[in-house]
């Protein structure tokens, strides 16, 4: 029987990336005196890598060696982050990012029905809330009975860590739960924890490969509480 729902924050309650991390990412960048500067198309290319720390170590260790090579380059990448985690927060919390269409009458409709909620996401905690708060109001983060954010796993996603930890802390088995995510790397990562998945698909992640997915739906609108058990019973075979 359902009994929690997992989601995705990063292209799955809102489509935060082109225009809330990647503009934090080059804030932090030009504070710092870098010359790095990532588009809207490169950008999606480093989305393969997950985690902003990871991916800033992705990129000079390509296209910066003299940067990647520096003694105390994990040191500065985590100083750019919290930068850039400065400047995301500071986005949006100003409301400057909206949830992605049907996402809140979801959390409600599924609350209205006793269902339990959780977040299973790569991106840093503050920005869970500051996302959250401005676009469900100040009691949002309640919502939530377990929030699995950023480095609370060693292993960042397709890596099933993050959905077994809030797996465990929602006390629930796989077969009780969905999970709600936007992309092949966020797919991978729930199938691995067992977990039957509804992508919906956002503007980096359209072309990528779904296989597994329980559905594959242009967004959450109109997805409403009954329907969603259906789903469950099309959960893959527990790993
Ligand atoms: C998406 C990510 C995150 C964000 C950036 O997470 O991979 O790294 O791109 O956030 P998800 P940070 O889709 O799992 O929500 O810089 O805080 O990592
Ligand atoms: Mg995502």
């Amino acid at each position: 029987m359902l009994q929690g729902l997992i989601f995705d924050v990063d292209g799955t309650l809102a489509d935060t990336e082109r225009d809330g991390h990647r503009p934090a990412f080059n804030a932090a960048f030009r504070e710092a005196g870098l010359d790095w500067h990532w588009d809207e198309a490169f950008y999606g290319e480093l989305l393969a890598v997950t985690g902003g720390k990871e991916r800033m170590l992705h990129f000079a260790a390509r296209h910066r060696p003299d940067f990647a090579s520096l003694p105390d380059v994990a040191e500065r990448v985590a100083t750019l982050h919290k930068a850039k985690t400065r400047h995301y927060t500071q986005l949006a919390a100003s409301g400057a990012i909206p949830l992605r269409p049907g996402v809140k009458q979801l959390l409600a409709g599924a609350r209205a029905a006793g269902l339990r909620l959780a977040v299973a996401t790569t991106t840093t905690p503050e920005n869970v809330s500051a996302l959250l708060v401005p676009a469900l109001g100040p009691e949002a983060m309640a919502w939530f009975e377990a929030i699995g954010a950023g480095d609370v796993v060693p292993a960042k996603k397709p890596a099933p860590d993050i959905y077994r930890w809030v797996l465990e802390r929602l006390g629930l088995p796989a077969s009780a739960c969905l999970a709600f995510e936007d992309s092949e790397n966020g797919l991978k990562a729930s199938l691995g924890a067992g977990l039957a998945t509804i992508v919906t698909p956002c503007d980096y992640t359209r072309d990528q490969d779904f296989s597994g997915a329980a559905a594959i739906l242009d967004s959450l609108e109109g997805v409403a509480m009954p329907g969603l058990s259906a789903w469950l019973s099309a959960a893959p075979a527990t790993v």
